[in-house]
């Protein structure tokens, strides 16, 4: 299949100024009527006529009333047509039912849905299905289902039919249509200039209990970007709709957001805090895509960080607010190293804005969304608070009803900041981390930093050139006391040195503070260091981080060269847990260790192969370390920390439930699991109920509480989701392919979930010792599967492809092993073109 390259971008020949489409709905014949009328763009090279379309029947077309027959490929079709204006009509006919793809139109459960984004509506007519055309849309549905949706407001309805009209010009990719037989919670909403606003969240019935809370999400979401952004709702109407089988896991259509139902319902009994405080970020999410997206849209797909980063940015500052900052960013860093440096160190890495692709499906990465917020932050770091919002506002009053390009986004900052960016652009252009290398020196009351950044090779682009890394630092005295408070260092060249006078003694630097850049700090330190910073510093990420980084030299140490567990480390960790002081959800964080990909990369930057086995056994016995040398706190600290009484999913209960669960971890240790089956079975609710469940496995228990769990929650999708999901992931190395296979038989088992099928495959990929076992098993069933789901859902299976993107890491075994099953896949004679391109990358 064709590369398509940025730089090989035209305007559209013809622009769309109004669209009315009606449906008329069958599971295997459904009828699109399109009516659209096409007008000249001025601004084009050609009027040649080319409209996108794929697998569908084409029953009849007209141009201004006259039948035509234009030339189809598999593609989509051409057609001779007027100099001027023109109506284009068409009917074609598809089969919602037989789309497993998720893509287009299919049907789910009994219920229509649609997903477009990102070349999804050339599946349901043929159109410009290209985000720079951007058209007023009027839909009429006809389905016998009582519920019938569309973007836009409700403009009729009757017996069999409703009628949509949205008056906001946009792409096809934001199209959708929800049909079927479900409830709503309604919900209202009055906008900061006095409109009302309908609100309702759809679901299918028997889920109408686990409603409320998106729906409150969706109220926060609204003030909280009318009071932060200024940025108000424009329609009579928001619904949101619950699906089961969904790629992603939600998408901003106008006024219609569709969700992954992974991701809107949520109640007590079968939703974890981690789940409540996911589904609040991703309905802020999709809600704040309705200005950074839709009203301003991209130009075209490799401008996809354009709304994505800025999205992305968005919900975690709106986390921030309503829950911890520290917590919110530590949880976004550990989440960036682990997907977007994994992906930005390997054969997968590709630019914020990439250059080139087959399937633009394989772009909605970690570094799109995760960096391309990062590189949001460090924008705003370095034109402050006031320069970000300056420019923010000029973005929205000069792009409204506009698809843009990166180059709009960053010109608003150089107008209103007076800032060149030039330099700054490469953050967009240039892949790979960088790697901050820091140095220090003091003499005289003068204390020198000097900073060198190195950019790696990344397919495709080697020597390139500094970028502007915004490095925040403070300085500590020898008593713990902060003699420099954080001050802003603008790193542009490749190296250059800071001078900080009139300092008494030599001081401890906190260095990257907040993680202001998202690079790696190269910063030859000690665990002396690291300790003091642990229980001195004043910046809470990089108290963590010091933390963070003790675990990881002290793991290293056990795993390479047989050391017992760093003593600093423990003393550090007892100071930590048991400071009331602290916020018990960042203790609970402190409590997690380094993950074994984490510690595989650690080797893998010291030139050592790692070791999966090792590392595994590595984890377990400072996990066991930690227990024993806890166990006289631990049990206090537990009793003093549990949640009993009424269930809130607010952060502080959400922290203490997530601390006791790390403690009850540990105390399964040696405790023989009697505080783990306590808890399990006093739990009312599933935060307490899984992490029971999980303490017990992880302590190599749990068997009656595991088939208990099963019969109570067989009804309940998500839940078994759970649970098919925390076997692999706490299968023991060489148990964890088997038991992936042998849940992969069972009925409840089925490949149009994507849920359900990350929830086994998924889990096997991140099970790092299983997936990686020597016996090359995990290799071959992550592979057999793919292989199997491919030609229904080829998103999905490319993505999880990115399973195999460290192959190069490993011994020549290991090595050996992935790259013949990449192969295999690669062999295959009807692969997806997006497998396809995904295991062509990761092959190299
Ligand atoms: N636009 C795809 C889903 C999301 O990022 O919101
Ligand atoms: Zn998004």
């Amino acid at each position: 299949s064709p590369t398509i390259y940025l730089a090989d971008y035209t305007p559209p020949n013809w622009l769309v100024e109004e669209v009315h489409l009606t449906f008329r709905l069958a599971p295997r014949s459904t009828r699109v009527l399109s009516r659209v009328r096409f007008a000249p763009n001025p601004a084009a090279m050609s009027r040649a006529f080319f409209l996108e379309g794929e697998e569908l029947t084409l029953i009849s077309a007209r141009i201004d009333g006259a039948e035509v027959k234009p030339e189809v490929t598999p593609e989509g079709l051409t057609c001779a047509v007027p100099d001027g204006p023109f109506l284009w009509e068409a009917e074609v006919e598809i089969a919602p039912e037989a789309n497993t793809a998720l893509e287009g139109l299919y049907l789910s459960n009994g219920m229509y849905t649609t997903q477009c984004e990102a070349q999804g509506f050339r599946k349901i007519t043929y159109y410009p299905d290209r985000p720079d055309v951007m058209s007023v849309f009027t839909v009429r549905i006809e389905s016998d289902l009582p519920v019938l949706l569309s973007n836009g407001n409700r403009v009729a309805q009757g017996d069999g039919f409703a009628e949509w009209h949205d008056p906001w010009p946009k792409p096809a990719y934001l199209f959708a249509l929800v049909a079927g037989d479900l409830l709503a919670l309604p919900g209202s909403f009055t906008t900061r200039s006095g409109k009302a606003v309908e609100l309702n969240v759809w679901v299918r019935k028997g889920d109408e209990d686990k409603c409320d809370f998106a729906m409150e999400a969706l109220k926060k979401s609204m003030k909280w970007d009318e009071d932060v952004y200024g940025r108000e709702y424009d329609l009579d109407i928001f619904n949101i709709v619950a699906v089961d089988d969904f790629n992603m896991g939600a998408m901003e259509n106008k006024g219609l957001n569709i969700f992954n139902s992974s991701a809107v319902l949520a109640s007590p009994e079968t939703a974890t805090d981690a789940n409540f405080e996911r589904i609040e970020a991703i309905i802020a999410h999709e809600y704040f895509h309705n200005w950074t997206g839709n009203r301003i849209t991209c130009r075209d797909w490799f401008q996809l960080c354009l709304k994505e980063g800025l999205t992305v940015f968005r919900d975690a500052q709106f986390t921030a607010d309503m829950r911890s900052e520290p917590v919110k960013r530590i949880s976004d860093v550990l989440d960036l190293r682990g997907r977007q440096f994994r992906e930005d160190g390997g054969p997968l890495a590709h630019p914020v804005r990439p250059e080139s692709f087959k399937e633009i499906n394989n772009f909605y990465t970690a570094t799109v969304y995760e960096k391309g917020a990062e590189v949001i932050g460090m924008l705003k770091r370095l034109v402050g608070d006031d320069g970000y919002g300056k420019a923010v506002q000029l973005y929205f009053d000069r792009h409204d009803g506009q698809a843009c390009t990166i180059e709009d986004w960053l010109k608003v900052f150089e107008d209103a900041t007076g800032r060149d960016l030039t330099q700054f652009k490469r953050w967009y252009s240039q892949a790979g981390t960088p790697v901050v290398t820091m140095t220090d020196s003091y003499a005289d009351g003068t204390y020198t930093v000097t900073l060198k950044q190195t950019l790696p090779d990344t397919p495709g682009q080697t020597d390139k050139q500094p970028q502007v890394i915004p490095f925040a630092i403070g300085l500590l005295d020898p008593s713990g006391a902060e003699v420099v408070p954080t001050t802003l260092l603008e790193l542009t060249e490749r190296e250059q040195s800071f001078a900080f006078e009139g300092l008494k003694a030599r001081p401890v630097p906190s260095p990257l503070r907040g993680f202001s850049a998202p690079v790696v700090l190269d910063h030859a330190t000690d665990n002396a260091a690291r300790a003091f910073l642990l229980a001195h510093d004043t910046d809470p990420f990089n108290r963590w981080e010091a933390g963070r980084q003790l675990a990881k030299s002290a793991l290293v140490a056990m795993i390479g060269g047989g050391q017992s567990p760093d003593a600093a480390y423990l003393d550090g960790l007892r100071a930590l847990v048991t400071d009331e002081t602290l916020d018990p959800a960042f203790r609970a964080l402190a409590l997690s260790l380094p993950s074994e990909d984490d510690l595989a990369q650690a080797f893998a930057d010291a030139g050592r192969t790692p070791d999966p086995q090792a590392i595994w056994e590595g984890r377990e016995a400072m996990r066991s370390a930690v227990a024993e040398v806890l166990a006289d706190a631990l049990p206090a600290l537990y009793a003093r920390h549990l949640v009993t009484g009424p269930y809130s999913p607010e952060a502080g209960p959400a922290g203490k439930r997530a601390l006791t669960n790390a403690l009850l971890a540990l105390i399964s240790r040696t405790d023989g699991g009697a505080a783990a089956r306590a808890q399990y079975a006093a739990a009312d609710n599933m935060t307490q109920q899984l992490g029971a469940l999980s303490a017990l496995l992880g302590a190599g228990q749990g068997a009656e509480e595991l088939a208990a769990f099963a019969d109570q929650w067989r009804h309940e999708r998500l839940v078994m989701d759970k649970w098919f999901m925390i076997q692999v992931a706490q299968a023991r190395p060489e148990a964890a392919a088997a038991t992936a296979a042998a849940l992969a038989e069972r009925d409840d088992f089925t490949l149009t979930n994507p849920n359900r099928f990350r929830a086994v495959f998924g889990a096997l990929a991140m099970n790092q010792a299983g997936f990686h076992h020597a016996s090359g098993d995990g290799y071959r069933l992550l592979a057999d599967w793919l292989i199997r789901l491919d030609p229904l859902n080829p998103q999905t299976t490319a993505r999880m492809c990115s399973a195999f993107q460290t192959w190069r890491r490993y011994d020549a075994d290991r090595k050996e092993m992935m790259q013949a099953q990449l192969e295999r896949i690669a062999a295959l004679p009807k692969l997806s073109r997006d497998t396809g391109e995904m295991v062509g990358r990761i092959l190299g």
